[in-house]
């Protein structure tokens, strides 16, 4: 890459990311307990080509070959998530050391090859037992997940300065509540209510821990799918639908983090389905946190659909936009669009890009993945993300999604979001031209226009 004309603050920070149950496997090594994952992806049709994440990436015992590839593009920092399962096997009691051990091995390996590890807690593998009590759907489950990032903070706290506690509270409370197509694979409203609150109330939970064990300078956040959305059509009923769907995937999540309340129009809608919020649940949820971690794959275009669930919105696809694999519109001003609204109506203090990338059909042939629609997509949502910062926006690092091909949940390994790509029978990993190109880009600290 020639040297880049759009160039990134000073210690920015260039990371990739991946989560446990998407490339650990070794389901049943180290005193690890069953996860709602373990149960969900056995299902008969729950995952589209029939896998699970028994093996995936096989991470848990090739992480430090993992860390080289990392060492190889050029990482600054690499955000990857605990197994609560394997800290807690059955949700509660004293914390599995082996469990802490292997991350404190994971940790001290990156440290020698100089990247940053971000720790997410929770990326959606709740210890089954803890399921068996109602999981998300029951308050109790939040001071459980407070007790777990204690002991997470407390053996890695020392090395680990950057934290996540919740990664896509919306996804997990919707796709696993509503739509049944994540786990625990529920589809009942008034569970995806409950569960979207009491991920708040364990993101305040983990925050409360988190800031009790760590040293002061340690920073904690959340992160969130944030996406802007548009009515597909020009009727009041799309635009309604439009507001609606925008209230329930982003102003729910943000006002309650920033402003202490529920956006007033969504409390209207969501109506007698809401669970208990006790008088003093919001302003906890809105202690202050030290970054916002923003996941931006696409923008959602939507349309007034009667009786859809939860908002009368169902999504659609604008004519003619390109779109990814997972049938994603490409549109990398969406990217630009998410952080400048949030610094104008929410300004985090610090906004970290904790997932973009895309997944496309990629071949390795002889010994090459050719990937340049992955490239071109980083690099728009790069220049996207570098429009931002020269308006303003206090962008401290962007984190690709993913550092390895992965279990992509309900689709399995049928889709492809990795910078290197993973032959998942021999396990051989071959960093492909779009990671390359993203060595050049850290390298560079930067992206050409
Ligand atoms: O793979 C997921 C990740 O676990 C959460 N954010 C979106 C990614 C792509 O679907």
């Amino acid at each position: 890459m020639a040297s880049a004309d759009a160039l990134f603050p000073p210690g920015f920070v260039w990371g990739a990311a991946t989560s446990a149950y998407q490339i650990e496997g070794a389901v049943d090594e180290g005193g690890r307990g069953e996860s709602i994952w373990d149960v969900f992806s056995h299902r008969p049709s729950a995952i589209a080509d029939g896998s699970t994440g028994d093996v995936a990436c096989d991470s848990f015992h090739r992480y430090r070959e993992d860390i080289a590839l990392m060492r190889e593009l050029g990482l600054t920092g690499y955000r990857f998530s605990i197994a609560w399962p394997r800290i807690f096997p059955s949700g509660a009691g004293a914390p599995n050391e082996n469990g802490l051990d292997h991350y404190r091995r994971v940790v001290d390996a990156l440290a020698e090859a100089d990247i940053e590890p971000l720790v997410t807690l929770y990326h959606w593998d709740l210890p089954r037992s803890l399921q068996s009590r109602g999981g998300w759907t029951n308050r109790d489950t939040a001071a459980r997940f407070g007790e777990y990032a204690q002991a997470v903070a407390r053996a890695l706290g020392p090395e680990v300065r950057h934290w996540v506690t919740v990664n896509e509270p919306w996804v997990a409370a919707y796709l696993g509540h509503l739509v049944g197509i994540h786990a625990p694979g529920l589809r009942d409203r008034r569970a995806a209510l409950a569960a979207a609150h009491h991920l708040l109330l364990a993101h305040a939970d983990g925050m409360a821990a988190l800031r009790a064990e760590l040293p002061t300078d340690a920073q904690a956040g959340i992160a969130l799918n944030l996406a802007p959305v548009a009515p597909l059509g020009d009727t009041n009923a799309d635009a309604e639908a439009a507001n609606r769907f925008d209230g329930f995937l982003n102003r729910w999540f943000l006002d309650a983090l920033y402003k202490g309340r529920y956006p007033e129009d969504m409390l209207s809608v969501f109506g007698d389905d809401l669970p208990e919020i006790r008088p003093n649940d919001l302003a906890r949820i809105a202690a202050p946190t030290d970054f916002l971690g923003v996941n931006y794959y696409s923008p959602n275009t939507v349309r007034w659909a009667r009786g859809a669930p939860m908002v009368e919105a169902e999504m659609a696809s604008r004519p003619g936009v390109p779109q990814t694999a997972m049938g994603w519109e490409i549109d990398p001003n969406g990217l630009h669009q998410v952080l400048t609204r949030l610094h104008a109506e929410w300004a985090p203090g610090s906004i970290r890009i904790t997932e973009n990338g895309a997944a496309f059909d990629d071949r390795l042939v002889d010994g090459t993945v050719d990937d340049p629609d992955r490239e071109a997509y980083l690099h728009d949502h790069l220049l996207a993300a570098f429009r931002a910062v020269e308006e303003g926006v206090p962008l401290a690092g962007y984190y690709c999604w993913s550092l390895l091909d992965n279990f992509e949940w309900s689709y399995g390994y049928s889709r492809r979001f990795g910078l290197v790509h993973v032959d998942y029978a021999t396990q051989t990993r071959t960093i492909k031209r779009s990671g390359r190109w993203y060595a050049g880009v850290t390298r560079e600290n930067g992206v050409s226009g």
